[in-house]
């Protein structure tokens, strides 16, 4: 069988691009994937050129007017539910792909990335079956009336552009839908991540999805995949996760041709700890929203609010639970932390801890490199850490660090929470934890983000709007939200 790595038996194996039910190297060029957690080379990824790029498109279009287009939403569906079985199937070599890629935790991918990668092809699956539109009845002169309804057609061709934080979660979470709605797709996977989104491809044809349907094209953004396949005229709508000016490049990209954008973007988002929580709910929580996944999820705490009365005993139980974060071979049960994603993500991390340090920021843990032995000392790691006593207007409390760190600031009053919590040009996620839930109803109705979490944090139901407001976004997935985008609504108007 046609397979996502081809020459295995040499000493570099490479990754190929998955173009119209086939995997293929193209053009001879290609560029390194490597294991954050040790440097080490996993393989070589075949980079697509802008030929590539436009024939996985081309596939895509024939697709779309072949049996993809013609199926009933029952077929489609059922054929869905197949490709999350097989996921499921080979949840051990996904995790394996996934864990090798980004370094996390294997209990950590077990848990989150793999279930959620099939659980967003059946969510979708049920979703494409419930969908309605409206119809209006209208009078006319000559009494006779009209009838108006809507109906739902696919979009086209969707370009899908993926972060390399959650991969599979991520790529999946747009793939899912689009192609319930009748779509197709050229995913572009990040280059810190190719591998589950080309190991999919296998699953896509176990599953009997027809070819051209799904497409994936590996390599870089400016001048490489990314730039070909946002700024492809074959290319009906395009779908991103990713940072805010890399948005903003591809919102530019798509105004080409009036290609209307899913963003899903940055963010600096706010904890906010009122005196009358839980405190072990509100440290557990504020553990997970600051720690997982090494500080690298969009959703993620990198601004703690606390209020005053708790603020020294917070500090000291945050300090006291995150100094026991295990860090090393993401397989050991025993590893609680990974690695940063790259060498360079670690550059860019650390000179925010050097910031910190020099705006005098008082260090409660953490502030640099771990001492990791043997193969893991050359890996991407840096040291949960958190700091106090920094001024708001601070580039460590104002930009997106997306490191294992957050920043905790005390505050007096629920008005002033509010105001320091919307004071970003961001406006992503919060979690409140309060035991009074007055209160929570209250504030989360005064913060401006696309989503609040009370008491708990990244607890998600796929029927729910998810998106951000201000920088972090434009327009909502998830549920009915998701087939807004992936379809076009049309009105038919009959004169009875
Ligand atoms: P990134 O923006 O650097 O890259 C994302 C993807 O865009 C990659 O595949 C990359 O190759 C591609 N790309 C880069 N420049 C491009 C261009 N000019 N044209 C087309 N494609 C281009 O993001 P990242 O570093 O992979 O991910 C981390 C960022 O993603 C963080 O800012 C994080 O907050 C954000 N994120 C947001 C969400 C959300 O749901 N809001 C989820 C996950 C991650
Ligand atoms: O849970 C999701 O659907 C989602 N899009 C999560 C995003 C996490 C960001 O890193």
């Amino acid at each position: 069988m046609n397979k996502a790595v081809t020459n295995v038996e040499t000493a570099s194996p490479c990754l190929a691009n998955f173009i119209d039910g086939r995997f293929v190297t193209v053009g001879g060029k290609s560029f390194e994937n490597r294991n954050p957690a040790t440097g080490e080379l996993i393989n070589l990824v075949s980079e697509a050129d802008a030929v590539a790029v436009d024939d996985a498109v081309r596939a895509a279009r024939r697709a779309l007017k072949g049996p993809w287009g013609r199926m009933s939403e029952q077929e489609r569906s059922a054929i869905l539910r197949k490709v999350a079985d097989g996921i499921m199937k080979r949840f051990d070599e996904f995790l394996k792909a996934e864990v090798l890629d980004t370094g996390k935790p294997a209990s950590l991918a077990s848990h989150i990335d793999i279930p959620r990668g099939a659980a967003n092809f059946n969510i979708f699956a049920d979703q494409v079956l419930t969908l309605s539109t409206e119809t209006f009845r209208m009078a006319t002169p000559d009494g006779a009336g009209a009838l108006n309804y809507a109906i739902r057609v696919p979009r086209g061709v969707i370009g899908v552009v993926c972060p390399w934080n959650l991969p599979l979660l991520l790529m999946t979470w747009k793939v899912a839908p689009a192609l319930a709605c009748g779509n197709t797709v050229v995913v572009k996977p990040s280059e810190e991540t190719p591998t589950t989104a080309a190991l999919l491809g296998e699953v896509m044809n176990e599953a009997g999805v027809p070819p051209g349907v799904y497409n994936v094209v590996h390599g870089f953004g400016p001048n490489s995949a990314g730039e070909f396949l946002t700024r492809h005229p074959g290319v009906d709508g395009v779908t991103f996760t990713g940072e805010t000016a890399t948005g903003t490049a591809i919102m530019k990209a798509a105004a080409d041709g009036v290609r209307p954008v899913s963003l899903e973007l940055g963010g600096k988002n706010a904890a906010v700890v009122f005196a009358d929580c839980n405190l072990d709910k509100a440290i557990e929580g504020t553990m997970r929203s600051v720690f997982a996944n090494c500080g690298q999820v969009c959703l993620g705490t990198e601004r703690v609010y606390v209020e005053r009365p708790i603020f020294d005993v917070f500090v000291e139980r945050l300090k006291a639970t995150a100094a026991g974060l295990k860090m090393g071979d993401p397989f050991d049960k025993a590893t609680t932390m990974g690695p940063l994603i790259s060498q360079e993500h670690r550059k860019k991390v650390l000179s925010y801890y050097d910031k910190a340090k020099a705006e005098g920021a008082t260090l409660v843990l953490g502030g640099g490199v771990p001492d990791l032995s043997g193969s893991y000392a050359k890996g991407s790691f840096v040291q949960p850490t958190i700091w106090t006593g920094l001024k708001e207007t601070s580039p460590v409390i104002r930009e997106e660090i997306f490191g294992p760190c957050c920043h905790i600031q005390p505050f007096d009053s629920e008005d002033e929470a509010v105001t320091l919590a919307n004071d970003s040009p961001y406006g992503l996620a919060t979690s409140i934890w309060t035991e009074n839930l007055t209160r929570a109803h209250r504030v989360a109705a005064q913060i401006d983000v696309g989503i609040t979490w009370v008491n708990s944090w990244f607890l998600r139901d796929l029927r729910t709007p998810f998106g951000g407001s201000k920088q972090s976004g434009i327009g909502r997935e998830g549920g009915v939200h998701s087939m807004e985008f992936y379809t076009e609504l049309r009105n038919v108007c009959i004169k009875l």
